[in-house]
């Protein structure tokens, strides 16, 4: 046996006898670290002559090979015996109950909008979803709210200094109307969608927070009237506020995006002092939702022919559809990440709502 194959055999045995990761590194530096001997030996070769070189060279290349491959193969078997040991003696119970003292509960803005997915999914509507950070066009021109329109100004909208590549202005969405235009942009009509999610104003008092949540639905198809509109309010609020005695009150109002615009209010009882939605002679009247037709202009802003296609859209404030359902009076504390506040108001996390189980129970 030559010197070569002797420390072969010897470097092979240290390999499979190494007692662990740890020692299997040790016999990797000793034998292929900078000072190890195999990289000793290759270092030889440049001392000998062409002949000799020839045929010691490939060897030597032939013993680091094999170094290097028992150590691979050693290591994985040593990570795969591990796993399986591991995997043999930990076990996670999975009927372990969740939360408790210092648990997370889910916000009631999250469960608000979980309760609204819930009961449109049950009249046939999809979620859909976009970018917070829009351009002008999706935010305003297309929502027939031209460049000098005061209600740009009315919004009090954060631009940014940047245009896009186009030369839209950016900014942060004002409403969360983008997505519905984006939707009827993309997908050929029958439309109906939700979309709930985070929207920008500069304002900010115990009723107004810069950043809050809107939801806006949209219904596009063939023959879509007011009743329509009426109808699905109607069936929301009750679902929502989980009784059937509720009086909802159509005002005619204005947006440049819907025409006719009806703004609803929804009765209300006084309980204690307290106003409480619902009841059927009610003691007053709360603002919640705004909605109409969708004007025309939109309709065909979106590439569609307002002849064919007609619709209804609404929107309203979820931060204050969640006060108004879980009794609370100041907004600024929903943002405020008062664990004691989110303790209080907030939601088990396996308590997912539905309609069956009643979406708020
Ligand atoms: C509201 C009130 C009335 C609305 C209109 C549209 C669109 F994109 F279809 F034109 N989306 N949302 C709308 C209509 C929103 O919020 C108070």
């Amino acid at each position: 046996m030559t010197d070569i194959d002797q420390l072969q055999a010897d470097l092979l045995a240290a390999i499979a006898g190494a007692p662990g990761l740890e020692g299997l590194e040790a016999c990797r530096v000793h034998a292929l670290g900078k000072q190890g001997v195999v990289t000793g030996l290759l270092k030889t070769l440049g001392g000998m002559s062409p002949d000799e070189r020839q045929v010691q060279g490939p060897r030597i290349q032939a013993l680091r090979t094999a170094v290097t491959d028992a150590i691979a193969d050693r290591k994985a078997m040593m990570e795969r015996a591990g796993l399986e040991a591991r995997l043999a003696t930990e076990t996670l119970d999975l009927s372990l109950p969740t939360g408790g003292i210092g648990g997370g509960s889910v916000h009631p803005v999250s469960q608000v909008m979980d309760e609204l997915a819930e009961i449109f999914a049950d009249l046939g509507f999809a979620v859909a979803t976009g970018p917070e950070i829009e351009d002008d066009w999706h935010n305003f021109t297309a929502l027939n709210i031209p460049d000098a329109h005061p209600a740009r100004a009315m919004h009090d909208t954060f631009y940014f200094d940047k245009a896009d590549g186009e030369g839209r202005k950016m900014l942060l969405r004002t409403h969360t109307s983008p997505v519905q235009i984006r939707t009827m942009v993309t997908t050929p009509p029958p439309i109906r969608i939700i979309a709930p999610g985070r929207t920008y104003r500069s304002d900010s008092d115990a009723t107004h927070t810069p950043m809050f949540h809107q939801v806006e639905g949209l219904v596009i198809d063939k023959g879509i009237t007011l009743g329509h509109l009426k109808w699905t309010l109607e069936t929301f609020v009750k679902a929502f506020f989980e009784r059937d005695d509720i009086v909802l009150r159509q005002r005619p109002s204005y947006f440049p995006f819907t025409e006719p615009s009806v703004e609803i209010d929804v009765g209300y009882t006084l309980i204690k002092g307290k106003r409480v939605i619902g009841g059927t002679e009610p003691d007053g009247w709360m603002e919640i939702l705004g909605s109409g037709m969708v004007h025309p202009k939109v309709i065909a802003a979106c590439g569609l022919d307002p002849a064919v296609w007609q619709g209804f859209a609404f929107g309203c404030g979820i931060d204050r559809l969640a006060m108004l359902k879980y009794g609370m009076d100041d907004l600024r504390a929903f943002f405020d990440g008062d664990l004691r506040w989110l303790r209080h108001y907030g939601f088990a996390a396996l308590d997912v709502p539905t309609l069956s189980g009643g979406v708020g129970a």
